[in-house]
């Protein structure tokens, strides 16, 4: 899926099926809930928001702009922020452990929420 300038939403919640989204330039907002392996979401440049849910592998790359990308779960996947200031906010309900396949980058702020459980991190091959 590729879509123009503009300020887009798109919403996504395909099972385990994959896709690739290019929402290009513009404030993009993008939620992302039940994507497969392998998908790849790409917000372009602008101010992008990634609200991610039940995902695992996928790619989302933030790329130029000030991005934030929430979740309420630990991801298994990469985040790249690019250009700009990025931040990164998980408020998870119970203990927040990140998949060793968790890898992030250009990210400037980094929220953590987990009430009062542990947050353990292993290590990801960068
Ligand atoms: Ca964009
Ligand atoms: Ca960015
Ligand atoms: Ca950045």
């Amino acid at each position: 899926m590729i879509t123009g300038a503009g300020n887009d939403a798109v919403e996504t919640a395909i099972g385990t099926g994959t896709i690739a989204v290019q929402t290009n330039a513009g404030n993009d907002t993008i939620t992302i809930t039940e994507s497969g392996d392998g998908s790849t979401y790409d917000g372009g440049d602008g101010n992008d928001t990634f609200n991610v849910d039940d995902v695992s592998q996928i790619v989302i790359l933030g790329g130029a702009g000030n991005d934030s990308f929430d979740t309420a779960a630990a991801l298994g996947g990469t985040i790249i922020g690019g250009d700009g200031t990025d931040d990164l906010t998980i408020d998870a309900a119970g203990a927040l452990a990140f998949a060793a396949t968790f890898a992030m980058s250009g990210i400037e702020t980094l929220d953590l929420t987990t009430a009062d459980n542990p947050v353990s991190m292993t290590g990801a091959p960068c």
